[in-house]
C-alpha cells in the first residue's frame, strides 16, 4: 500500500473507483518527479518554453480561454444548515452537492492519471501548519502545487504521523481532502464545492488557480477558517510584512485589502530613497494568506501557510513592484501571458518588449483586446524574491504587532486611522470595502462592503465570524493594533492624493510608531490619526492641500457613512453580535455629538 495511514489509502480507492484513472501516481514532490512532468507537459503542449537564455525553467501555460478565474457563483459552502454558511455563501444542501458533483466525477479520469498529492499548509514543522491530500486530474495543478505548498515525501510524513497519534488516541485522523478534475472544462459542467464539516472539496470543471489549487482559498481559507474557528485561531486573507528599522528591530504587520488594492505589491514594498539610506529594511513573508494564533505570550503569533506567490501579471513592473520583476526571471510558470518575438513574456504594464502573440496564442492585434489577459498569473517560489524573509519557515511564526485593513475609497476615509481598540476594529474591518472601478463589470463608483476581504472566503456565516474576531479579546491576550488606510484618496481634480507605492512606509513607520508609544495622534470620533506633525514627509511630492484633505474627517460623511454600516450589520440578522452592533452605535454617538458640539459653536 502506498501509505501507512489506512484511512488515506482507502479514501484514494474510492475515489479511484469513482473517476476510473487508468493510472495512480503518489507525488513523492522530487526534482526528478518535476521534471518528468514538465517534459511531459512540455511534449503534449500543456506547457510552452518560453526564452531559456533570459527566463531559465520559466514555461507558459495557456488555459482554456473560458477557464480563467475563480467562478463565485458556481463556489459552495455545503454546510447541513444553509445558515450557517450565511448570506455570505451560495450554498447547497450537503446530499444533493455531493450527488450532483459525484455524477460529474463517475468515470472523468479514463485515459487519465490520478495524481495524489500530500501537501502540508506553512512549515512543515510548525504547529500552526495544517496538512491535506489533493487527488487531480492535472499535471499543470501538480507543478503548481509543488510551488505554492509543501507538497511530497515530508507533507505524507507528516499526515501519516498525526493520523497515527489520532488514531492512538481513538480518533480519526484529521486531513483536509481535496478531490479535483479538469473535466471537459466546460463552464456548464463545473462546481467548487465545500463541505467544511467533512474537511472535504469538491472541485469540477477548471483548472484555473483559486479553483484548481486546493491548498490554496479552498482549503486555507474557506476550510481553514471553519477550522480555526473551532480550534481558536484565524486563518484571514493578509499579506505578512516585515518592517526593520535603523535600529535593527523588525516589526510584523498583517494587512487585509479587498482585489486590486496592491496586497503583493505592500508585501514587496521597496522603502523611499532616504529611508534606504537610513537602514529602512522590508521582509516579505506573504502575500495572500495569514494563519494566526495566540501565543503563550499572548500576542499574535502568523504563518504563512503557503510556500509561493500566484500573482497577477499585468501592471508588475521594475516601476511597480521590483522586488516581483526580479522573482519572475527564472523557474516561474506564467499562465496566459502574451510572447514577444524572441519568446519572452509580456503583459500590459512591462515596460520592456512589443508582444507578437496574445495569451491565446493568436497573432497580436489589438482589436482583440489585450496581450496578456487581465488576470494572467506568475507562480513562483516565495523564496525567489529578493525581499523574502526567512522567518517565513519559522515553525513558531512571527508576532503581529499590527493588523491593517484597507480599501479603495476614493472619497471620505483618510489616509490612516487607528481604531481605539480590538472591538473598534473588528467593526473597522467588518466595514471595509472598496468602490467599484471601472476594470470591473457593473457600475462604477459603487461601494461594495468585504469584511476583512473574506467575502469570497469565509467558510462560514460572517455574523458568527464577527463573533469570532470578538473573542480574542480576552485576560491575557495581547492583542495587535488595528488600523484602517486609504491610498486612493482622490482630490476634486479626480487625481490621486497620495504617491503610494514606496512610500506607504511613512504610514506604515506611523503605525509602528503607535505600537511602540513613540508616535503621536489625536483623537477623533472615528478613530486616532495622525497630525501632520507625526507623519515623515520629508523627500515626498505632495500636492498644496493633499495633506489636509487626506488626514480629513468629514463629520457629516462619517455618519451617512456609518449609519450605512449599521445597515450593513443588519444583513446578517441575529447572527451579527450585539457587541458589534453597539460598537456601530457607539461611533455613531461620538459623530453625532461632534455634530451638537459645531451646532453649538456655530450659534
Ligand atoms: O483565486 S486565486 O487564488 O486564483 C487568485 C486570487 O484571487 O488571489
Ligand atoms: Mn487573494
Amino acid at each position: 500500500m502506498p501509505s501507512s495511514l489506512q484511512a488515506l489509502n482507502q479514501w484514494v480507492d474510492e475515489v479511484a473507483r469513482l473517476t476510473q484513472p487508468d493510472h495512480i501516481h503518489w507525488c513523492d514532490g522530487s526534482d526528478a518527479e518535476a521534471a518528468t512532468l514538465r517534459a511531459q507537459m512540455l511534449a503534449d503542449g500543456t506547457l510552452l518554453e518560453l526564452n531559456q537564455e533570459t527566463h531559465p525553467g520559466c514555461t507558459l501555460h495557456r488555459s482554456h480561454p473560458a477557464d480563467v478565474a475563480r467562478v463565485e457563483h458556481l463556489t459552495l459552502v455545503c454546510t447541513p444548515e444553509q445558515e450557517d454558511a450565511g448570506p455570505n455563501n451560495h450554498w447547497m444542501a450537503p446530499a444533493e452537492a455531493h450527488a450532483k458533483i459525484d455524477a460529474l466525477f463517475d468515470g472523468c479520469m479514463k485515459g487519465r492519471t490520478m495524481y495524489v498529492i500530500p501537501y502540508c499548509m506553512g512549515p512543515i514543522d510548525s504547529p500552526i501548519s495544517r496538512c491535506g491530500v489533493e487527488i487531480t486530474d492535472s499535471p499543470y495543478v501538480v507543478a503548481n502545487m509543488r510551488v505554492m505548498t509543501r507538497m511530497g515525501a515530508p507533507a505524507l510524513a507528516r499526515i501519516e504521523r498525526e493520523g497515527a497519534a489520532a488514531i492512538a488516541l481513538g480518533e480519526q485522523p484529521v486531513f483536509v481532502k481535496g478531490l479535483h478534475s479538469i473535466g471537459e472544462l466546460d463552464p456548464e459542467r463545473r462546481w467548487i464545492m465545500h463541505f467544511p464539516e467533512e474537511l472535504t472539496i469538491k472541485s469540477y470543471g477548471s483548472g484555473y488557480g483559486g479553483n484548481a489549487l486546493l491548498g490554496k482559498k479552498c482549503h486555507a481559507l474557506r476550510i481553514g477558517s471553519f477550522q480555526a474557528r473551532s480550534e481558536g485561531w484565524l486563518a484571514e486573507h493578509m499579506l505578512i510584512v516585515g518592517i526593520e528599522n535603523p535600529q535593527g528591530e523588525t516589526h510584523y504587520v498583517a494587512a487585509a485589502f479587498p482585489s486590486a488594492c496592491g496586497k503583493t505589491n505592500l508585501a514587496m514594498l521597496i522603502p523611499p530613497e532616504g529611508y534606504r539610506e537610513k537602514g529602512w529594511k522590508v521582509w516579505t513573508i506573504g502575500d495572500d494568506i495569514c494563519w494566526m494564533r495566540p501565543g503563550a505570550d499572548g500576542r499574535l503569533y502568523a504563518i504563512n501557510p503557503e510556500a509561493g506567490f500566484f500573482g497577477v501579471a499585468p501592471g508588475t513592473d521594475n516601476s511597480t513592484n521590483p522586488n516581483a520583476l526580479a522573482s519572475i526571471q527564472h523557474d516561474t510558470i506564467y499562465t496566459n501571458v502574451a510572447v514577444t518575438a524572441d519568446n519572452q513574456p509580456w503583459w500590459e504594464g512591462l515596460h520592456e518588449g512589443t508582444p507578437v502573440t496574445d495569451w491565446q496564442g493568436r497573432p497580436y492585434d489589438p482589436a482583440n483586446g489585450p496581450a496578456a489577459h487581465p488576470n494572467s498569473r506568475f507562480t513562483v517560489s516565495a523564496k525567489q524574491a529578493p525581499s523574502w524573509s526567512p522567518k517565513a519557515e519559522d515553525a513558531q511564526g512571527v508576532p503581529i504587532s499590527a493588523i491593517v485593513f484597507g480599501g479603495r475609497r476614493p472619497s471620505l476615509v483618510p489616509l490612516v486611522f487607528e481604531a481605539r481598540d480590538w472591538a473598534h476594529g473588528v467593526l473597522v474591518g467588518a466595514a471595509m470595502g472598496s468602490e467599484t472601478t471601472a476594470a470591473a463589470t457593473g457600475a462604477v463608483g459603487v461601494l461594495r462592503r468585504d469584511s476583512m476581504a473574506m467575502k469570497p472566503f469565509c467558510g462560514y456565516n460572517y455574523g458568527d465570524y464577527f463573533a469570532h474576531w470578538l473573542s480574542f479579546d480576552r485576560p491575557g491576550a495581547k492583542l495587535p493594533k488595528i488600523f484602517h488606510v486609504n491610498w486612493f484618496r482622490k482630490g476634486a481634480d479626480g487625481k490621486f492624493l497620495w504617491p503610494g507605492y514606496g512610500e506607504n512606509l511613512r504610514v506604515l513607520e506611523w503605525i509602528i510608531g503607535r505600537c511602540d508609544g513613540t508616535a503621536g495622534a489625536q483623537e477623533t470620533p472615528i478613530g486616532h490619526l495622525p497630525r501632520q506633525q507625526d507623519l515623515h514627509l520629508d523627500g515626498v511630492a505632495l500636492r498644496d492641500g493633499a495633506l489636509g484633505e487626506l488626514l480629513d474627517v468629514n463629520i457629516e460623511g462619517w455618519r451617512a457613512e456609518v449609519e450605512d454600516i449599521g445597515r450593513y450589520l443588519d444583513t446578517f440578522g441575529t447572527r451579527t453580535p450585539q457587541r458589534l452592533r453597539s460598537e456601530q452605535q457607539r461611533v455613531a454617538a461620538a459623530l453625532a455629538a461632534e455634530t451638537a458640539a459645531d451646532a453649538a459653536v456655530a450659534s
